[in-house]
């Protein structure tokens, strides 16, 4: 645990369409037509153009709880207490769980991505490195920018038989966000083969590309697309943040 508290920003991936299990897990215990939110913690909000899909622990067992009478969040519990005593449920204080999901009966999901690219929505996936300790216990995966992501999403599409998913989920176009002068412009991609890595098992390889990925794409990257395009990341990043807050799409989470 960082000594530090850490400063997130959560996004609200909306569920657009329920994979079966989730659909029987959750059925009759929120009121009809109410909203339901995947709420992914990431430390890199200018990168959320990238999303191509969104990790789930396959093992962990999240909650359905509630926001409001209309919203719902889907969060490990650990993340709906911190929410509790931040303000962001409308009951401050107390967490109210609708029911409880396994993370592989989530798998499949098709969620709504602010900002994506993928503007039909990305599924949920499997990412057996997901801690539960950590954030919300929610992944959105940026496979261009995070090598992390980009492994992960490697092996879902080799092995998508063995994971339980269809092949083309984990295959959606990985589109350039950020440039950067020492590793182009798919920073993640580059690194994992400079690096040899070659499954999320590499994870010492892993450890020393995200720290390479992480400061060229932050003290040294160009954003490509969106509303900051041509901005240095360091300055467009709080203005992306701002942005998703100000919609409604994300909210300032910390631990
Ligand atoms: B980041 P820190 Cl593009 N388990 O978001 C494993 N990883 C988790 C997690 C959990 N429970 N909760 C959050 N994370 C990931 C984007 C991103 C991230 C990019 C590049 C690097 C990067 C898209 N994925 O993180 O230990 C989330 O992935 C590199 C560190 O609190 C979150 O930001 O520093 C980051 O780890 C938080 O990690």
């Amino acid at each position: 645990e960082a000594v530090n508290p850490q400063e997130y920003t959560a996004l609200k991936l909306k569920v657009l369409e329920w994979a079966p299990k989730a659909a029987e897990a959750i059925k009759g215990k929120i009121p009809e037509g109410a909203n339901v939110f995947l709420v992914p913690a990431t430390l890199r909000p200018e990168t959320m153009y990238g999303q191509t899909c969104c990790f789930v622990g396959p093992k962990l067992t999240y909650g359905l709880f509630k926001v409001d009478e209309n919203n719902y969040f889907v969060i490990t519990e650990r993340a709906a207490r911190n929410m509790a005593y931040q303000g962001i449920f409308a009951k401050e204080g107390s967490i109210e769980k609708a029911a409880d999901i396994l993370g592989s009966d989530i798998v499949g999901t098709l969620v709504n991505a602010p900002l994506s690219l993928h503007k039909e929505g990305v599924r949920v996936l499997p990412m057996d490195t997901v801690l539960p300790t950590k954030g919300t216990g929610v992944v959105t995966s940026v496979p261009s920018d995070s090598p992390d992501d980009f492994a992960t999403v490697t092996e879902l599409a080799k092995k998508a038989d063995y994971y339980g998913i269809q092949k083309e989920w984990a295959e959606l176009e990985i589109f350039p966000i950020i440039e950067t002068q020492s590793y182009g412009d798919l920073c993640a991609p580059f690194l994992v083969k400079k690096l040899k890595i070659a499954s999320p098992k590499d994870t010492k390889q892993l450890e020393e590309a995200k720290e390479l990925a992480y400061k060229e794409g932050f003290y040294q990257g160009i954003l490509k697309v969106g509303d900051f395009k041509g901005e240095k990341v360091e300055i467009a990043k709080p203005k992306v943040r701002s942005q998703l807050i100000e919609a409604g799409d994300a909210f300032a989470y910390s631990e």
